[in-house]
Formats: structure tokens, sequence, C-alpha cells
């Protein structure tokens, strides 16, 4: 099957047009066989043999790659709106969870959900984030906390691709929170269930990244180097949870043993950047949990800037600290809050985005890569930034097929 857009205003992302970054292609077309481009560029100059194929006519609206949201939480039963009131009254995150509120009380709600209720719900929120334009959802486990749960989640998040058109990378993440029966013993939580579930899970195919928070309220560096060593010998990547709340050195440890990316960042120092900018690791950054938490503390985005660290964005949906299913409201966040351009923005649910799920078939739009895409009421990338809240997606291509 063959789709060629025409009267295109393309963002390709690629450096095979101009210099801007956008690489922009202003009146532009696309041509996809199967699931792959295989050619795109100025409308003149279509190669005669595509001349023939049925075009779809954009009307000059903007055409980006598919958007990536590589970092949610979208499997968990539940919702939070109780404690969101609790933090307007006064209390703070960290006095939510260790009031035994925050991570664990959706923890309980996980647990009591069956699969066939954990996937209705999750499907939902991917509904949400597609209509923000994303073509690839990586989703993360850790509302489980036992060996039985966590597995029971990783499988529902790996179903979500059965159901909709998205592609979904599945990232354990049994080390986010220590469960009321281990506290005080993060490291037995790591030995006892950690691990034997990142066993269990990849035994079964679930599992494509592992993930780690590392914090004072969660697993010091020591306890996540455990997990790293056990994901390192079944040959999958990592990436970690890092200085959210505080500066514990996570990034560094993360940085040096090769991880795609360390996320959040907002207490990263400057050891941290120098070393995420030598090992190639992605700064992904999350305005949705800084937003939300009325955060003051910023992530040192111009030292990362300065560093060059590629920094990616994602939703960091969850139904805690980001209860956010927009990556364009992501975008105006970054740009508002952080100071971030609108295409170092765009980057970061493109190709930044895709090195951090570790992928180079995608966030680009080049012959031979997914032809997933995404079509915008809009004539100018910025303003996917510039607006807030409005879904300005006109449609998606997903894997060379309009839906
Ligand atoms: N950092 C966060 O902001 C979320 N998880 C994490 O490691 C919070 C998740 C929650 O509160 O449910
Ligand atoms: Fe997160």
């Amino acid at each position: 099957m063959s789709l060629l857009l025409t009267n295109a205003t393309i963002a390709s992302m690629s450096e095979n047009h101009g210099t801007d970054g956008y690489g922009l292609i202003p009146d532009g077309a696309v041509v996809m066989e199967g699931a792959e481009v295989v050619w795109i560029g100025p409308q003149a100059e279509l190669p005669g043999p595509y001349d023939d194929l049925p075009g779809v006519d954009l009307g000059g609206r903007l055409v980006t790659p598919g958007l990536i949201d590589c970092h949610t939480h979208i499997v968990f039963g539940g919702d939070r709106a109780a404690e969101f009131e609790m933090r307007l009254n006064g209390a703070c995150y960290e006095q939510v969870a260790r009031a035994g509120g925050g991570i664990l009380s959706t923890v309980t709600a996980t647990r009591a959900a069956s699969e066939a209720e954990l996937l209705e719900a999750a499907l939902t929120r991917a509904d949400q984030i597609m209509a923000g334009g994303a073509t690839v959802i990586e989703v993360k486990s850790g509302y489980g906390l036992t060996v039985l749960d966590e597995v029971k989640i990783l499988r529902v998040a790996r179903r979500i691709a059965d159901h909709r058109a998205v592609r979904v990378l599945v990232t354990h993440l049994a080390a986010h929170a220590v469960p009321p029966d281990y506290k005080g013993r993060g490291a037995a939580y790591i030995d006892e269930v950690a691990v034997p579930s990142l066993h269990a899970a990849h035994a079964e195919g679930l599992v494509d990244a592992v993930d780690a928070f590392c914090e004072g309220i969660a697993f010091p560096v020591a306890e996540v180097e455990v997990l790293f060593h056990a994901a390192k010998a079944l040959g999958l990547p990592v990436k970690l949870h890092a200085e959210q709340l505080s500066d514990l050195k996570g990034a560094v440890m993360a940085a040096e043993r090769g991880a795609l990316s360390a996320d959040h960042l907002e207490y990263l120092g400057a050891d941290g950047v120098a070393a995420m900018a030598l090992a190639g690791t992605v700064a992904v950054i999350l305005p949705g949990a800084f937003y939300t938490l009325r955060e003051t503390q910023m992530p040192p985005i111009a030292d990362l800037r300065a560093a060059g660290v590629p920094m990616a964005l994602a939703t960091d949906c969850n139904p805690g600290s980001s209860p956010v299913t927009s990556l364009p409201l992501i975008m105006n966040m970054a740009c508002t809050l952080f100071r971030m351009t609108p295409l170092e923005a765009l980057q970061g649910v493109t190709i930044h985005a895709a090195r951090a799920l570790g992928l180079t078939d995608c966030g680009r739009i080049a012959p031979g890569l997914r032809a997933d895409l995404a079509v915008w009421e809009a004539r100018h990338p910025a303003e996917l930034s510039y607006r807030i809240g409005a879904t300005a997606l006109h449609k998606r291509v997903f894997g060379g097929r309009l839906v």
C-alpha cells in the first residue's frame, strides 16, 4: 500500500533539509510505501513514478514526525484527586508520600484492579496522548511492587499496541517505591522483588528497558546499581529518575553505566551535566511534574544546552505528580517555564525522544524511516509550542496509514 501526501509544510527534523533545525520544506510532499517513508522533498521535485499515486492534499498544513512520549506511567488504578486537594490544603509531596499517600495509594488501587480494568484505563490515557500527535509511547510499570503485580502491569502495557495504532515501549520500574512491608529494607526489596520481577517479565518478552526512582524517598544509588547490574546481564538498556527532589548523583552513575536517559533532573549538578555529555545520555525534562508539584528549582537547561546534552520532553503522565496527557501542552510548559525554544521543544518530542528510547527509525521524516507522522492545524512549528490547551492535531499517519 502506498500513500502520497501533497501540499504540506513539512518540519522533517532532518539535516537533509535546510539549516534551521526544523528541516523545513515549504511546499512539500511525502511518499510512503508500506510502513516506510520512501521519498520526501519539495513537491515540484516529486519523481515521475510517484505522480500517479492517489494523493492526499493537506492544504498547506504542517506535517511533523509523529510525536514520541518517552516517559509515562499510564497503567494504574484509581486517581489522586483527593491528594491534589490535600496538597492545596498545605501538604507537600514528601509529606504526602511519608504519610502513606502518594505512590502507595495508587499501588493499592492498582493491585486491586484486574488486567482488563487496567487495560481499559490505560487505553483511555493512550488515546489522549495520541490525540496530541503521539505515535510512540513509552509505558512504565511501578504501581504493583510485587513480582506478580509488576508483571501484570507490564503485560497490560505490552497489550496497548494490540488495540491501538501506536507503538509502545515497555519499561520495568519495579524500583519506583519501597512498599510498606519492606519499609527500611529497600535493598531486600531490590533483591526479592525488583530483580525477580525483572527476570519473570523479561522471560515473557515484556521488558524493553529498566528504570528506577533514585531519591531519598525511594532508592539510593547503591541499590539502583544492583538492579542495573541485573539489567545489564539480560542485555537490557537502563534509564533513571534522577535528581528530581535532591542531588544524589544518580545521573552521574547512570551516565557512567551508559544509560539511555536520566529523567527529571531539577537538582542536577555540574558533575551530572558533564557525565551525561560525555556518555551521550539524554536529559528527559518533565515540566508537568515541575508544574504540578509547584517546584521552584529549575533543571539546569542552559548548562545542558551549553554542554550539548540532547534534551527530550515527555508528559510523565502519572496520577500523582503529572496528570497530563498532552505533549503540545508539555512543549508550551518547557518554553514558558524553562525558557526552552520552540525548536528545542519539537526536537524534545521527536529526535531526542527517539534517542531517549534507543530508537533510530523514527523522530525524523526521511527515506527508510517509519512512516509515522502528525498533521497539524498549523502553518509553522512554533505554533505547536505557542498555543495553550488547544487540540491542534488534524490527523496522524501510523505505519503509512492515515488514522
Ligand atoms: N517521580 C514522579 O514524579 C512520579 N514517579 C517518580 O518516580 C510520581 C509518581 C506518583 O506520585 O504516583
Ligand atoms: Fe516518571
